[in-house]
């Protein structure tokens, strides 16, 4: 049995869709799709914790963190299960991204579905940035675009 979601990713000036796709009930779940309109270079990609943008991507306050972890790489078990790391834009500012986290689910008490994602300005450190605030945000600078992640069919 699979469990599909979606995410419509909208700011003022990037936007994108990102897919997620779970097949079994205590599986990694593959993310895939595109975001527009970034300059090239790595970005910063998080699940955070409110499926809220009334104040735009502000209102999904911080990483989804439900395991009061610090902020990391998705590789590192000391990660916030929302640290989906960087994803890649090439020179016509397009990332194309196809990847699984075995982390993250679709079901279960610590679902991402009804959170938000947010793509960033700058590059996620991981972590590994030496300062305070690798720890909690991995310097990944402002909140280009955001969107809550739904339940699909497609
Ligand atoms: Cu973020
Ligand atoms: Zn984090």
């Amino acid at each position: 049995m699979s469990i599909k979601a979606v995410a419509v990713l909208i700011g003022e000036t990037v936007k994108g869709v990102v897919h997620f796709e779970q097949e079994g009930l205590d599986s990694p779940v593959h993310i895939y799709g595109e975001v527009l309109n970034l300059t090239p270079g790595l970005h910063g990609f998080h699940i955070h914790q409110f499926g809220d943008t009334t104040n735009g991507c502000i209102s999904a306050g911080p990483h989804f963190n439900p395991f009061r972890k610090t902020h990391g790489s998705p590789n590192d078990t000391e990660r916030h299960l929302g640290d989906l790391g960087n994803i890649l834009a090439d020179e016509s500012g397009m990332a194309k991204f196809d990847f699984s986290d075995k982390f993250i689910r679709l079901n279960g008490p610590h679902s991402i579905i009804g959170r938000a994602i947010v793509v960033h300005n700058d590059p996620d450190d991981l972590g590994q940035g030496g300062t305070e605030l690798s720890k909690t945000t991995g310097n990944a600078g402002g909140r280009l675009a955001c969107g809550v992640i739904g339940i699909t069919n497609i």
